[in-house]
């Protein structure tokens, strides 16, 4: 298995964390986004889109984070897929809501806050990215009211869905999330992701602020 791969950003992170999860070992290559690696032509016949992660797994391509979780947790997820179909089409749910509701607002903002500065660009000001924010929080308040009741998005037991929810709330750490007393819920949640061994060993924090290495 080899993974197309580039540690400061969010999307190969979610299989960076399910791969240390399942245990599975892989071959990492490093596409240098900054460098512009993935416009290269090497790179765009594996992903015409130019984008990473990629996983490749024998003869297979994906090329897309969450259908990247959805196939490693029915080849290899043992508990940390669900085998019942309405609980797997759960699972699915979440997955298109976070690639749906989720990731655009949640990467327009992370991306003004902590890569702009870093590549010596002025970010905009918050009254200009207000509609990204307020779509963020919208998605938080629903996140907020799903774990009260529940330690992880699939119940009380983690599955690799959290590798992909679990990334994208990461991105929020150091900003709207302690900015604010609110979605308490959702901060639990953060602290019991960024906790486990599977964050630190796929280098959960290089998308942090004082971990960004472009
Ligand atoms: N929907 C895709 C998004 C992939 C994506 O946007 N990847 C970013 C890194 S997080 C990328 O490769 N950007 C490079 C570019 O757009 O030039 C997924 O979930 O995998």
């Amino acid at each position: 298995m080899r993974l197309y791969n580039f540690d400061p950003s969010p999307n190969p992170l979610k299989v960076r964390m399910a791969l240390q999860e399942l245990g599975l070992e892989y071959e990492n290559t490093e596409i240098k986004l900054f460098e512009r690696q993935q416009q290269g032509p090497s790179f765009l016949k594996i992903n015409p889109l130019g984008k990473v992660p990629v996983l490749e797994d024998g003869n297979m391509l994906l090329r897309e984070s969450n259908a990247i979780l959805a196939y490693l947790g029915k080849e290899y997820g043992g508990e940390l897929w669900p085998s019942n179909p309405i609980f797997e089409a759960s699972a699915l749910e979440w997955l298109f809501f976070e690639a749906t509701q989720m990731a655009a607002c949640y990467g327009a903002v992370w991306f003004n806050d902590f890569v702009m500065p870093k590549l010596g660009l002025e970010p905009k000001s918050k009254s200009e990215i207000q509609g990204k924010i307020d779509r963020v929080e919208w998605t938080l308040d629903h996140l907020n009211n799903h774990l009260e009741n529940n330690q992880f998005m699939m119940g009380d037991k983690f599955s690799l869905v959290d590798c992909s929810l679990g990334v994208v709330i990461a991105m929020l750490n150091e900003n709207i999330l302690v900015d604010s007393g609110e979605w308490k819920f959702v901060k639990a949640y953060l602290g019991r992701i960024v906790s486990r061994d599977s964050w630190k060993n796929a280098r959960g924090s290089a998308i942090w602020k004082g971990e960004t290495h472009l």
